[in-house]
């Protein structure tokens, strides 16, 4: 597996997939589209908390815990080579999150991006759901730095995932834990919004890179999903993450195709909406 850091420094713009089993790690790494111009693939895997969580018919509130996660991880690794940005939720309190760092790093996982809650987390497209806490800045920065201490190689990458533009902590509050976070030994910064217009999120860019910092800029527009990667990059931005969409678009399917069976009494309308077998046999033999 290449290193983040290394892609980081190659590509002008890093484009991750979410997967949630190693079917769709082989889609986002063999996953490809060529035009005249360029070839675009996709350069990593998220491993979402969102996606674990609603495939176990779960919320994601932190009830599936990382072992469960990481073991169903490894059998991503067997098939799909691309770096794995894993996604850590609040990651505990520090001891916690500093051992998880160890088991990720040992698994063989690029990247672990931490959100700055506290308590009772829920995903942030919800908005800013009463009971959420943000956690405060020094207490955040002793998780990043006890984790940091712990890390036994240097490419591992732990990201600050930044939560004041979803609580309510505004801009400035944002922007000031990005430069604490940064000292404290975070390798980059994620900011989310969940709103649908990237406002905020451009904002944020354009006041973060004008303070001069030039760590990895990380952002995930489902809500804002307008944005294109052109207009990312001139922004600032480093890295985008498609955090849902595998997760998404295989829900929506295999609705329509369990509704189908039960509305015709057999499979032969449903057929459409599935690959025919002779290409899933043909591309597990390859
Ligand atoms: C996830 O994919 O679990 C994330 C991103 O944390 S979001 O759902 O946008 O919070
Ligand atoms: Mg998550």
């Amino acid at each position: 597996m290449q290193s983040l850091r290394d892609l980081l420094h190659t590509r002008r713009l890093l484009r991750v997939l979410e997967a949630h089993t190693p079917l769709c790690g082989l889609i986002a790494q063999t996953a490809e589209f060529k035009s005249e111009k360029a070839t675009r693939k996709f350069d990593a895997v998220w491993s979402s908390s969102l996606s674990d969580a609603t495939i176990r018919g779960k919320p994601d509130i932190e009830v599936v815990d990382h072992s469960s996660r990481l073991l169903a991880l490894h059998e991503l690794m067997d098939v799909c080579t691309l770096p794995i940005m894993y996604d850590c939720d609040t990651g505990g309190n520090h001891l916690q999150f500093r051992n998880t760092v160890r088991s990720l790093e040992r698994a063989g996982v690029a990247a672990t991006i931490v959100e700055d809650k506290v308590g009772f987390k829920q995903n942030s497209l919800k908005g800013n759901v009463p009971g959420q806490r943000q956690a405060p800045i020094d207490e955040f920065c002793t998780k990043l730095q006890s984790a940091k201490t712990r890390q036994r190689s240097s490419d591992f990458m732990i990201i600050a995932r930044i939560e004041s533009l979803v609580l309510g902590g505004g801009m400035e509050d944002a922007l000031l834990r990005a430069r604490e976070y940064l000292r404290a030994g975070a390798d980059g910064i994620m900011i989310h919004s969940y709103h649908t217009e990237p406002n905020e999120i451009l904002e944020f860019s354009q006041k973060f890179r004008s303070s001069g910092e030039s760590a990895p800029l990380v952002v995930v527009p489902t809500t804002y999903n307008l944005i294109d990667e052109d207009t990312l990059v001139k922004a600032g931005i480093n890295v985008v993450i498609y955090a849902n969409h595998l997760l998404r678009s295989s829900h929506k399917a295999m609705k329509q195709v369990a509704a189908s069976i039960l509305q015709y009494g057999r499979a032969a309308e449903c057929e459409e909406l599935c690959t025919p077998i002779s290409e899933i046999i043909r591309y597990l033999d390859d």
